[in-house]
């Protein structure tokens, strides 16, 4: 979603709020005491300034019912990236067989919205299906923070995205005393992204839709509102009706020319710059592409649509962007990408990641419960590994380590 933080791969991770809590404390920061003081001063404050802004006492008395900030969401607001995730695992992770038969089956489920959404918006369906299994794998992980202590605790917390803080809080208020959602069910991410394609409460005001006809646009419980809402949404950011949005090409060796998203040209203009489809097909058609190498001119290669620009819209990045498409591409039936990503250790499937992180608990590495998702407890530990193991310190689940734990 547009402004929205998102922090991948992230569980909430114990030692990095140690150490937040640390630096906090060291910085010589307000005490508790201090800081809750200060907090519910400004939760008072946000509850005049919500009744001002014409949200009804009531949920506004409900909503912000608080007097301390959501700890958990200010570590995660001040927690930065500590490993760079490459493409090829992102891909992977996003794009698994699982992933993948879900969709497909979820798609046969929803078979009659989607192709309705499909028709009444003109945005494909695999995309609105892959939308949803990338935001929160098909509604399975929505979030659970409470968004009115979430955002309060961001604006409470000051810094230069404040007011926007303020106007999400609002929005999701307002959503409430309208009648679209109950207050309990106001939750998701601790960036205020929320329901079943995660959007922010501004976004959900601006292009939610009613689409099963009950008169409430409920994206938290309604998988045809949410649904159609994200067809809403691409058409809104510009989805062109039967464009294509992503295409696997193969580039000449040593290619040197112009890339990137926003450097569009026609697709006859690079067919004479030698670029080819990766499936063997001749290149043609109407629209104009960029082209995309997102691991360099020796990895997967893309041209890209007008409508990838659309699905970029959702969340401000071309891994993300291109995961969707990619995805939504095995949605339909294409096989997976005929250039592998340059890498002599590649990442590791969902029941690998399960597996590595079993023989991490086996050599007694305290991780938690293995889930097969790869957050920061996990790849400290694997840092661990790779230097007993003289290996260099990625804290990485690649296909190196895992064989060298004894996986297969
Ligand atoms: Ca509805």
């Amino acid at each position: 979603m547009q402004g929205r933080l998102r922090v991948h791969f992230t569980p909430v991770l114990s030692f990095i709020v140690a150490l937040v809590a640390l630096v906090a404390t060291s910085a010589g920061f307000a005490t508790p005491a201090e800081a809750q003081a200060s907090f519910s001063a400004c939760a008072a404050n946000l509850r005049l300034a919500a009744i001002k802004a014409g949200i009804s006492r009531d949920v506004t008395a409900k909503a912000l019912n608080v007097d301390a900030p959501d700890e958990k969401v200010l570590e995660l607001s001040k927690v930065q990236p500590e490993f760079k995730t490459p493409i090829w695992d992102y891909i992977g992770f996003l794009v698994d067989a699982q992933r993948i038969n879900d969709g497909k089956a979820q798609m046969g489920r929803y078979d009659v919205v989607l192709r309705a959404a499909e028709q009444r918006f003109g945005v494909d369906r695999y995309v609105i299906a892959a939308v949803w299994g990338v935001e929160t794998d098909y509604g399975r992980d929505v979030g659970s923070f409470f968004l009115p202590h979430a955002l309060a605790t961001l604006y409470c917390d000051g810094g230069r995205r404040k007011d926007f803080w303020r106007g999400e809080l609002f929005a999701a208020l307002k959503l409430v005393d309208r009648g679209d959602l109950a207050l309990n069910k106001l939750y998701g991410s601790w960036a205020g992204a929320f329901g079943q394609t995660q959007f922010i409460p501004t976004t959900y005001q601006r292009l939610a839709i009613d689409f099963d006809g009950d008169g409430k646009r409920d994206l938290v419980s309604s998988v045809p509102d949410a649904l159609g809402s994200t067809a809403n949404y691409l058409k809104r950011a510009g989805w062109k009706s039967g464009e294509p949005w992503l295409i696997e090409v193969k580039v000449p060796p040593g290619y040197k020319g112009s890339t990137g998203r926003r450097n569009k040209i026609a697709i006859a203009e690079w067919a004479q710059r030698g670029i080819k489809r990766a499936d063997g097909q001749p290149l043609k058609g109407e629209g104009q592409a960029g082209l995309l190498l997102p691991a360099g001119p020796n990895g997967p290669a893309f041209l890209v649509f007008r409508n990838f620009d659309a699905i970029y819209s959702y969340n401000q990045a071309e891994s993300y962007a291109l995961a969707i498409s990619h995805l939504a591409d095995r949605l339909a039936g294409y096989p997976a990408l005929r250039t592998p990503w340059p890498t002599d250790d590649p990442g590791l499937t969902r029941a690998e990641r399960f597996e590595l992180q079993k023989l991490l608990l086996a050599k007694g590495y305290h991780i938690g419960e293995a889930d097969g998702k790869i957050g920061v407890v996990t790849r400290m530990a694997i840092k661990d590994v790779e230097r007993q193991l003289g290996m260099p310190e990625t804290g990485r689940a690649g296909t190196k380590v895992y064989r060298a734990l004894g996986g297969k």
